[in-house]
């Protein structure tokens, strides 16, 4: 399929998907979140396909919702619109294959918030994050408020959204919003070998552990302990289960085969 605001490629088992609307820092407009949502569909149902960058590329990664466009909504039109971002965004923690956010620059509003819909980020040293929508009148409506405030807790994240402050890559790191921070040369470079470590991971395992952090932070200890026993013995009928078992008793990489 082709898109008209991102760029796709397949790299081995590594699908890179690039925010491409250059001339507005990204900003993510109704059509490009429909589009990304259609890809991730359409990479869910590759089997080649085995981890996932999205990035904005080496200077920007996204500066927040599309501001022009949002202007003269109306609530009804507002709403659909946060429904589709929501959508998108639900997508990227549903797909059973990680997600690496590879950041250079700003990530700021609805670009912080498709960061925070990812599994693991990466950052330059200059990359800059933040959710200013109260400048604008406005709260982040993709998610925001709650992905943000379940990864670095709810006081850092009120300072954030109350105040539309932009921290720096390091700040972020110090939130644990971040995993790491890598050189602007190094960004895709740090992003892939990331994405092929974890390509030679057992596929099933790896989804059912995003599934039980996932679903399990949503849910009281009790129900997300039961729901991770269940994950964890549905593994024992994976043949992945025993070939990496074996593998390690025989002093030899599992080779795993997503079966
Ligand atoms: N939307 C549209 N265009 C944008 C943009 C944005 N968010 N950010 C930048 N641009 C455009 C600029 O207008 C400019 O276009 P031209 O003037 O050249 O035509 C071009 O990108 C380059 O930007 P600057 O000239 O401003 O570049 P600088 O390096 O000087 O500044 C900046 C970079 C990132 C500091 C600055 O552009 C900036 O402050 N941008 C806005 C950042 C911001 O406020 N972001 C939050 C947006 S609100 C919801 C879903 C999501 C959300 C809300 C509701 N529902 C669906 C209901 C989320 C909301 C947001 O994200």
């Amino acid at each position: 399929m082709e898109y008209k605001n991102l760029l796709y490629s397949k790299e081995e088992n590594i699908a890179l998907i690039t925010l491409n609307r250059p001339k507005v820092l990204n900003a993510l407009n109704l059509e490009i979140i429909t589009e990304l949502h259609n890809l991730l569909d359409e990479v869910a149902m590759d089997e080649e396909v085995k981890a996932v960058i999205i990035t904005g590329g080496e200077k920007v990664f996204a500066a927040g919702a599309d501001i022009p466009f949002m202007l003269g909504l109306t609530p009804t039109e507002a709403e659909k619109l946060a429904t589709a971002f929501h959508a998108t965004f639900d997508r990227i923690e549903s797909l059973d294959k990680p997600v690496i956010a590879a950041i250079a620059g700003f990530a700021l509003g609805g670009g912080c918030e498709l960061s925070l819909a990812c599994d693991l980020r990466l950052a330059t040293e200059d990359a800059k994050f933040g959710q200013p929508e109260i400048n604008l009148g406005v709260i982040p409506g993709a998610g925001g408020t709650q992905r943000l405030s379940r990864l670095i807790g709810v006081a850092r994240s009120k300072d954030l959204i109350y105040t539309g402050k932009i921290i720096d890559a390091q700040t972020a790191l110090s939130y644990g919003l971040v995993n790491e921070i890598v050189s602007n040369e190094d960004l895709l470079a740090k992003a892939k070998k990331l994405a092929k470590g974890l390509a030679s991971k057992g596929p099933v395992a790896l989804a059912a552990a995003k599934k039980a952090i996932n679903y399990g932070i949503e849910v009281d200890k009790y129900t997300g302990n039961c729901f991770e026993r269940q994950c964890f013995a549905l593994l024992f009928s994976t043949q992945d289960q025993k070939e990496g078992m074996n593998a390690f008793l025989e002093k030899r990489k599992a080779q795993f085969k997503g079966n």
